[in-house]
């Protein structure tokens, strides 16, 4: 096909001539775009589409959904597992038998010497639902270890402990159809138009047709800022204060629900006590927000029909992410936006399935929200599983953030990495490096070889990738839907059920546990056990959900087709059915700027790459978007600097340094700079990740560093080269 000029250079398109198309989720974001992949008479993937009928993304995708199918045949996929003695020696090619004896026999050493709880899992948000069910089995039916936790701890934690807190559960309460209803929205540390697109798209819709304000709360001026009636560019890590305070001008110009409030919520007295604490004057000072626009918010919220609020992770990210939830819930029970057409608190959620393995993975509870901590779910799970009842721990073990320091105090002897890739992905990493040294034994299983991961592991098992095997994902608004087989995976790699499946079959357990090979099966399993459940999928199966473009849960009896929202009768899960004020003083505690390290830094995402770029770091058309680790810089700090546009720099924090290239742009204040979190060997040198209290979550978003001139151009070009090496 031709476009443009038809003598000169024309543009071509090939044809692409497909003989089948795939019905898939997108592997990607939690968006949960449905794409259709492409595939010619060889069965080869040769393009994609996004799928016209189906709810979420009505045939829109983003620029990484367009090239997934891209993914199949990408540089350095893992073919086959490899094997070594000690980390220092060359990998050997091995079989899948061998590979799975070795991992087994270390895995059942580690335990008998040390005990069980001395071989830590660590998995992820970006395997299929039915696998994480099927992991969840064998660590907590089998292994026994209670040191199993994912990377959600770097990304939905805060959310999933601020839902839980507030609501007695952890779930987003609101959909995507809530734009088309709000009459207010209130953005809080998200970028929706770079990290969620087509969610973006759905926004931008819906603002339209009704015009509603929408307030973007963000100390950078992302796309998504430049795109609101209002920024307000708050002071790195505050949100708190700003939450309370909206409260407070809420509840002294009497525009709370006072009958919700009564009806619905608990602990008001002392949640107005605190927050009568937060004036707008007081606030100010804290959050750099000034009084009058914390007043006019507030009104804007308080007076509005229905009012939602979004957050991703500039709220998650701090340490006080939990607390910041809990705050966006307050405001939203005050006001009586749970649970109504436009009034919700709806996390955005990260990975593609970052919802699936909260509800059925075992890593913090027991599956379809069980807890470790209540007896009838353990003893039901017991029984569901034919284990021993006291095979369970009685309370979760470590977060992965507490996990990797007890590898380094020599509590954690072994660890297994499930599509994660800590060496990039964790703040500090010269510390993560050092702990990944002291393993006696490390499994690492991805889809990806050079997984910067595996300079440390003893086995690699190769994994396939998202199109290269069936289950679900769920996605930000609760929706479950599924992903075909649309090619095999390469070479000898495996989907991840198959390697957990060959696994448990190396070790003796009990008679009634069974491990069924199908993804529908487990399906079959997940679904029973969550009849009655609040992620109840009792009413689905795999062929209603492709039918139906996904379906949101819950769907049971008496909602067949799924159901767009929860707490819609105002009941919530805590035991006396209401949902809990919770006063949030605010406690200054994040590393700050000083003489020594005058900025602050923040980092993030661009929309072309994902997390640490295993996967679009080889894709040509995503890459060269965006192939260099550069730093964003006011161009006022630059002139005092002696800096210029496109120079390399050094940027030093109390942990290591990186260098990257100055980007000079008003989106980042004076005293601030932001580096992508892509690049391996960059921002998480420098980031120190303190801890959330509650959810454990690190505070990637907020560090102190200095930026150094650099003389020689040319070597700090070849210092920048080793970040964007992989
Ligand atoms: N293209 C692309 N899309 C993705 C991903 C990806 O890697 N690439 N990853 C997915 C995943 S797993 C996730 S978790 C999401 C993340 O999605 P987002 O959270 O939207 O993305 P981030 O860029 O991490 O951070 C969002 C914003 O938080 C702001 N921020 C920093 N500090 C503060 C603060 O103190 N207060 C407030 N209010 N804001 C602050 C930052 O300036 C930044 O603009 O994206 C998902 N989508
Ligand atoms: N500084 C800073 N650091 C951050 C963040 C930040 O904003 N700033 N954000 C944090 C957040 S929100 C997140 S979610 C994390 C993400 O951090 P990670 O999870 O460590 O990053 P990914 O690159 O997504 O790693 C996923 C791995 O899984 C592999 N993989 C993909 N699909 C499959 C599969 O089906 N099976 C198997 N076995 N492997 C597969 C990929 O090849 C890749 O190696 O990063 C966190 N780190
Ligand atoms: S918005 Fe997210 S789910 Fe949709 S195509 Fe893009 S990456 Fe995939
Ligand atoms: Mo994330």
């Amino acid at each position: 096909m031709l476009f443009g000029r038809h003598t000169k250079n024309p543009i071509r398109i090939p044809v692409k001539p497909v003989a089948k198309w795939a019905y898939t989720t997108c592997g990607y974001c939690s968006t949960g775009c449905s794409i259709e992949v492409g595939l010619d008479a060889h069965g080869h993937a040769v393009t994609a589409r996004g799928v016209a009928d189906a709810p979420v993304n009505a045939g829109k995708l983003c620029l990484k959904g367009i090239f997934k199918h891209e993914l199949f045949t990408s540089a350095n996929r893992g073919r086959v597992p490899l094997t070594r003695e000690r980390s220092y020696e060359p990998f050997r090619e091995t079989t899948w038998g061998t590979a799975l004896d070795k991992t087994a026999a270390e895995i059942q050493r580690i335990q008998s010497t040390y005990g069980r709880d001395a071989f830590a899992v660590v998995s992820t948000g970006q395997i299929m639902t039915e696998e994480f069910y099927t992991l969840g089995k064998l660590t907590r039916g089998v292994l026994g270890t209670n040191n199993y936790d994912g990377n959600t701890t770097l990304c939905m934690s805060s959310a999933v402990s601020g839902y839980k807190r507030s609501f007695g559960s952890d779930g987003p309460p609101g959909c995507y159809d809530d734009f088309d209803h709000t009459d207010c929205l209130l953005a809080v540390g998200s970028n929706l138009p770079e990290q969620h697109p087509v969610i973006y798209w759905r926004l931008k819709e819906a603002r339209d047709r009704r015009q509603f304000p929408l307030i973007v709360v963000d100390p950078r001026v992302t796309v998504f800022a430049q795109m609101a009636d209002m920024h307000l560019p708050i002071n790195p890590g505050t949100d708190v204060v700003l939450l309370n305070s909206l409260a407070h001008v809420i509840l002294k110009e009497n525009l709370h629900a006072r009958d919700y409030i009564a009806a619905h919520t608990s602990g008001f007295e002392e949640f107005s006590k605190l927050v009568g604490q937060y004036d707008p004057t007081t606030a100010a000072r804290l959050c750099g927000i000034d009084e009058d626009s914390i007043r006019n918010v507030a009104r804007l919220y308080g007076k509005a029909e229905a009012a939602m609020s979004i957050w991703t992770m500039g709220i998650n990210q701090s340490t006080h992410g939990s607390d910041g939830v809990v705050a966006i819930n307050n405001l939203n029970l005050v006001t009586g936006n749970i649970g109504k057409p436009g009034g919700t608190s709806l996390s955005i959620t990260g990975q593609c399935n970052a919802m699936g393995t909260r509800e059925f993975s075992s890593c913090s509870g027991l599956p379809a929200y069980r807890a470790l901590e209540n007896d009838a779910d353990r003893a039901f799970m017991a029984d569901y599983w034919g284990v021993d009842e006291e095979f369970f721990p009685t309370k979760r073990g470590l977060f992965q953030t507490d996990i990797f320091p007890a590898i380094e105090t020599g509590q954690i002897k072994g660890l297994w990495l499930i599509a994660t890739n800590p060496m990039s992905s964790m703040p500090n990493t010269a510390r993560i490096r050092k702990t990944l040294e002291k393993l006696e034994f490390l499994v690492v299983q991805d889809a990806y070889a050079d997984v910067e991961t595996t300079q440390y592991a003893h086995v690699y098992l190769p994994a396939a990738l998202w199109g290269e095997k069936e289950g679900v994902f769920t996605n930000t608004e609760r929706r479950v839907n599924i992903v075909r087989r649309a090619v095999n995976p390469p070479g000898a790699a495996k989907p991840d059920l198959w390697i957990f499946n060959a696994l448990a079959k190396r070790f003796t357990k009990p008679a009634k546990l069974r491990f069924p090979e199908t993804p529908a099966e487990v399906f079959e399993e997940m679904r029973t056990l969550s009849n009655g459940r609040l992620c109840d999928y009792s009413g689905m199966t795999h062929g209603a959900i492709e039918k139906n473009r996904g379906i949101q849960w819950p769907c049971n009896a008496a909602h067949p087709h799924g159901a767009p929202r929860l707490y819609t009768d105002g009941g919530f899960q805590h035991a006396d059915g209401k949902a809990k004020l919770i006063p949030l003083p605010f406690v200054d505690n994040n590393e700050r700027p000083d003489g020594h390290y005058p900025f602050w830094l923040n980092s993030g995402r661009v929309v072309e790459h994902w997390h640490t770029r295993t996967k679009t770091g080889k894709i040509g058309n995503l890459n060269k978007f965006s192939p260099t680790p550069y730093m964003e810089l006011n161009p006022s700090a630059a002139e005092r600097l002696g800096i210029r546009h496109m120079e390399y720099v050094r940027v030093v924090s109390r942990r290591s340094d990186a260098v990257v290239m100055a980007q000079l742009t008003e989106r980042v204040a004076p005293d601030a700079v932001f580096i992508p979190m892509h690049f391996h060997e960059c921002v998480n040198r420098l980031a120190l990740g303190l801890l959330d209290p509650h959810s454990r979550q690190p505070a990637f978003k907020q560090s102190a560093v200095r930026i150094e001139k650099i003389a020689d151009q040319k070597n700090a070009a070849l210092a920048n080269l080793v970040a964007r090496a992989y």
